[in-house]
């Protein structure tokens, strides 16, 4: 994998930059869709490659290894022959949704002993086996095992926690080293920053995981219910500690000002399911502010869901329309919102990326933000 800066803006410290894999380029800052088992809920790849213009998807190690499991994964030759997208894909390890959805979870040493969320069968993550199901998988980009501690938490259980994440690093690492990818392609190894809310904390697990001179790097543990002020302290701290010239991914954010505000503190890479959950709910992000397209106000209201919007599912069908799908329970509903939501997302990042190289981000930032939060 190769990180080429391209520019850097002059008021922030956000960046443009080219990320290279061996599936293809990946333009920086970008945002990645969610596709959690596989799959993004209820939007096809055709539809992800042409309407939404996706450049890399994530997979998650937790529930793929659950389903459809590695014998499936690894006789398909891989998730990308499996699921028909060839362009980059990133995994998380897992350290995240065990935490998150697997029942009577244990934390040792040795790593996390669960219980699946679909039939209750026990498993153990170790840093070694989560390493080596992303190997299976065949992500180009492998997320190291980590502990996300809750928000909030005791700085004691926080300082454990992140120093339990620094040691499990160190054994992803040295099980990546001594493994080899399976299907030919290069697969990177990105560790993640922990350290709740703790500026000391996060100023150490910055300055561990920088020092282990991993080709990207990435900052977990935010956007988990702190204040919005915690999450931009964090980040900027982190960003201000990890080397310029890696590539830099926030995990799990978030709202498309979060993404703006992040951009400016000098992060490269962004995922989150809000785009595709929150649009399957209704809620449509767009050019012009927040839409809650359930709403009776737009059950007459034939103007393009966002006129703004070069894609298909945004410019060819009203508010009207997707409301009435929504209402009456159509799957199409489901799809236009995901379609029209991605697409925005990855156009406001497109947008971002071509102010940076401009020289005008911050400006063109502060204009869009209060726009993008108004409640249409
Ligand atoms: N760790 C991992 N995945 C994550 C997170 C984390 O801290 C977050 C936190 N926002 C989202 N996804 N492994």
């Amino acid at each position: 994998m190769n990180f080429e800066l391209i520019s850097t803006d002059s008021a922030s410290s956000a960046r443009a930059g080219v990320l290279t894999t061996d599936h293809g380029v990946i333009n920086t800052p970008i945002f990645m869709p969610v596709g959690t088992v596989g799959s993004v809920k209820a939007v096809t790849q055709e539809q992800l490659r042409q309407d939404v213009k996706a450049q890399i998807i994530l997979g998650n190690t937790y529930h793929l290894y659950l389903r459809p499991g590695l014998e499936v994964l690894s006789a398909a030759g891989g998730l990308h022959k499996f699921n028909g997208w060839e362009k980059p894909i990133l995994t998380d390890s897992g350290g995240y949704q065990v935490f998150s959805l697997a029942a009577n979870r244990k934390i040792k040493e040795e790593g996390v002993v669960f219980q699946s969320h679909i039939d209750g069968s026990r498993h153990l993550f170790t840093p070694e086996n989560v390493m080596d199901i992303q190997r299976t998988i065949g992500a180009d980009i492998i997320m190291a095992f980590d502990e996300c501690p809750p928000y909030p938490s005791e700085y004691r259980y926080a300082k454990k926690s992140m120093e339990l994440t620094h040691r499990w690093l160190d054994r992803c690492i040295k099980r990546l080293g001594e493994t080899t990818p399976r299907y030919g392609h290069e697969q990177t190894l990105f560790p993640i920053v922990q350290g709740s809310t703790f500026k000391d904390l996060r100023t150490i697990s910055a300055t561990e995981i920088a020092a282990r001179g991993c080709a990207g790097n990435a900052i977990g543990g935010l956007s988990v219910g702190e204040p919005e002020q915690d999450m931009y302290e964090m980040c900027a701290l982190v960003c201000n500690i990890l080397p310029a010239d890696k590539p830099r991914y926030l995990m799990g954010v978030g709202t498309p000002w979060n993404i703006l505000e992040n951009i400016a503190l000098g992060v490269d890479m962004f995922d989150c399911v809000m785009p595709t959950r929150n649009g399957r709910n209704g809620m449509l992000f767009t050019w012009n502010g927040v839409i809650n397209i359930k709403n009776k106000k737009w059950a007459t209201d034939f103007t393009p869901v966002d006129e703004h919007s070069p894609c298909f599912a945004s410019r060819d069908y009203s508010k009207a329309y997707l409301r009435h799908l929504f209402a009456a329970g159509e799957y199409l509903g489901l799809t236009l919102a995901s379609i029209h939501n991605l697409a925005f997302y990855l156009e406001l990042i497109t947008e971002a990326r071509a102010q940076i190289l401009a020289g005008t981000y911050t400006a063109w930032k502060n204009k869009m933000i209060p726009v993008l939060k108004t409640r249409l």
